[in-house]
């Protein structure tokens, strides 16, 4: 009996852990709810999509490469520049305080001159 009571304790107290968790993480959300989140997928020799629109303020980068190969991401002007591995995602977070047009590119030499150079499209501020 002794025993029961003390499974059934402790699998309370296991469920306010979780309780717990689950509570700090939709503060957490809350807060990420200010991030705008773009999602950019990179493939050969791509970026889908290939336009972006975003309004200034904190911007969290999600970059999925699909591709079997290493490709990159760079906006120069905001400082970006990450290596993407095969089938990996990166995320970066950046604060875009001008409203401009933004040029992001593949920084990782990928392919050919057409390939490597066409893997470029434009973000919107
Ligand atoms: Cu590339």
């Amino acid at each position: 009996m002794k025993k029961i009571i003390l499974v059934l304790v402790s699998s309370l107290l296991f469920l306010g852990i979780l309780a717990g968790c689950g509570q700090s993480s939709n503060q957490a959300q809350t807060s990420d709810d200010q991030i705008q989140t773009v999602h950019i997928v990179a493939e050969d020799w791509k970026f889908i999509p290939d336009t972006i629109n975003v309004k200034p303020g904190k911007v969290k980068f999600v970059i999925e490469n699909k591709a079997k190969r290493m490709h990159g991401f760079a906006i120069d002007e905001l400082g970006i520049n990450e290596s993407l591995a095969p089938g990996k995602t990166v995320e970066k977070i950046v604060d875009v305080k001008e409203a401009g047009s933004y040029t992001f590119y593949c920084s990782v030499v990928c392919g050919d001159l057409d390939q490597h150079g066409g893997m470029k499209g434009t973000l919107t501020v």
